[in-house]
């Protein structure tokens, strides 16, 4: 069987060298020539755990190429951006892998979108431009399958997770079925279309209106005086709450698009939306936690660690850094911006060294665990302050060093703890109190309460 897979992303190469891997002959499709050549020289455009085995036992059976030809089985898994200024999706991309498929269309053969898209594109956008090929649907097959891996480990979730196989009539699912069946082994749950699209959407809009709820808790625990990191631990306890973690805001290709996708034809949502809101001004309340800090520093530089979306991956797609940057430069700030994971930004890299010396305040953006293990020891700042939007660093260390460190939720910026509790000089709080705590290791620094009174934890 011959595969021609379309889009040679995060998403479409796995898939590609996954189905390689599994027994097919694979031909993948990209628009980037860079990318094509990139591949037939044996190189891999990006990082993912895994990807450069799966790749030789792959490779006897896979070629890059810009066009796509013939093919038995087409897979469609292309970028379906967000139009900024209407935030309406942009369906550009996949229109146009239709086009290309179409001239190679024939009877019997299977269209499958991967693709994240609004609910009834495939009926109302997709099968109508394959069907310009002369060949009608239901002489062709056609498949909705949504990815559902997750970056940092694509692979093994590619494998190992549930599928959702959404075709246009019984034939299309299960020949679709049959397919991901090679080397999927999680449970596969056949359904329509429209509700694959949707069921999608759904998915990646819940962890968004999720993330914002710990967003707005991490806000109201700083104005209550409570270490919102604190507070999850425990809630979390419950056997029926799990909240998930703050941080400086919602970035990569799908959490932070895939709601507008959801919402852009209705007239009725109100929650999806606000979650959106919440989440994309958490850079704004990240720069007014750092700016609190910096008040009074004559031209201050400030120092972003991490400006990849999230942790451990080298992928800036709509990252939170962006935004904190251009605001702080848009205050005057001087921003410098280190993360061992991205290869490519717009903002100059610099290594860890060259990005601290000098600066006035570190602001922790990406969880990459490697930050965990930074020794600020060897860091040359002007002003030891650090903000930690993740909570990812060791707090105590960086104390220790004599470093003033906010984190985001801890608590502290409306009442911070005096200086006089047994807190290092160069430091103006402690952040004991953002450290999850356990009823045998109580921390010995009071906080004030909303009343003034002080109280232990
Ligand atoms: N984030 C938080 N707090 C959290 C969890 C995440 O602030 O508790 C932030 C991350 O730092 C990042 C963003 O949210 O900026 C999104 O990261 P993520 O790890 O939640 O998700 P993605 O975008 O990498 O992958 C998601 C996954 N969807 C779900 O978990 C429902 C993945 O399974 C999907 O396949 C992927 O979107 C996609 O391609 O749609």
């Amino acid at each position: 069987m011959k595969i021609c897979v379309l889009g040679l992303g995060y998403i479409g190469l796995p898939t590609a060298l996954l189905l390689a891997a599994h027994g097919s002959e694979v031909v993948g499709v990209d628009v980037k020539q860079s990318v094509v050549d990139c591949l037939n020289h044996g190189k891999l455009p990006f990082k993912e755990p895994g990807i450069e085995d799966l790749y030789l036992q792959a490779k006897d059976r896979f070629v890059a190429e810009s066009e796509p030809g013939a093919a038995d089985v087409f897979l469609v898994a292309v970028p379906t951006p967000l139009d900024p200024a209407t935030k309406v999706s942009d369906l550009s991309y996949v229109k146009r892998a239709a086009d290309m498929i179409a001239a190679h269309l024939k009877g019997g053969d299977l269209v499958i979108l991967e693709s994240t898209v609004p609910p009834g594109t495939s009926e109302r956008v997709v099968i109508p431009r394959l069907e310009k090929s002369g060949v009608a649907i239901r002489d062709f097959l056609y498949a909705h399958c949504p990815e559902r891996a997750i970056p940092g480990r694509t692979l093994k979730e590619m494998v190992c997770n549930s599928r959702i196989i959404g075709g246009y009539d019984r034939d299309s699912t299960e020949q679709a079925t049959s397919l991901y069946q090679t080397f999927v082994r999680g449970e596969i749950y056949q359904t329509d279309t429209r509700t694959a699209e949707f069921v999608k959407l759904m998915e990646n809009t819940c962890r968004d209106v999720n993330i914002a709820l710990a967003n707005e808790f991490a806000k109201l625990a700083e104005e209550c005086g409570v270490n919102v990191w604190e507070a999850i631990t425990l809630a979390n306890k419950h056997p029926r709450v799990s909240i998930l973690n703050p941080g400086p805001g919602v970035g990569g290709h799908c959490i932070a698009i895939d709601p507008w996708f959801l919402t852009e034809n209705s007239t009725r949502c109100r929650m999806v939306s606000t979650a959106r809101e919440v989440n994309d001004s958490m850079p704004n309340y990240v720069l007014h936690i750092t700016r609190d800090l910096l008040t009074g520093i004559k031209s201050p530089v400030i120092s972003i660690f991490g400006v990849a979306y999230k942790g451990n991956v080298g992928d800036t797609r709509e990252s939170p850094a962006f935004k904190f940057i251009q605001l702080a430069e848009n205050e005057g700030y001087a921003i410098r911006c280190h993360d061992p994971y991205v290869r490519e930004f717009p903002h100059p890299l610099m290594d860890m060294a060259d990005a601290a010396a000098g600066s006035d305040c570190i602001v922790i953006l990406a969880d990459h665990d490697c930050f965990h293990r930074i020794d600020p020891a060897e860091l040359r700042m002007r002003t030891k302050f650090v903000v930690d939007a993740r909570n990812i660093l060791d707090h105590e260390r960086w104390i220790g060093q004599g470093f003033a460190v906010r984190v985001l939720g801890d608590g502290s910026l409306v009442h911070p703890v005096p200086l006089d509790e047994g807190i290092p000089s160069a430091g103006l709080y402690s952040t004991d109190a953002a450290r999850p705590v356990t009823a045998s290791s109580p921390p010995s620094v009071p906080l004030l309460s909303p009343d003034g009174r002080e109280r232990f934890l």
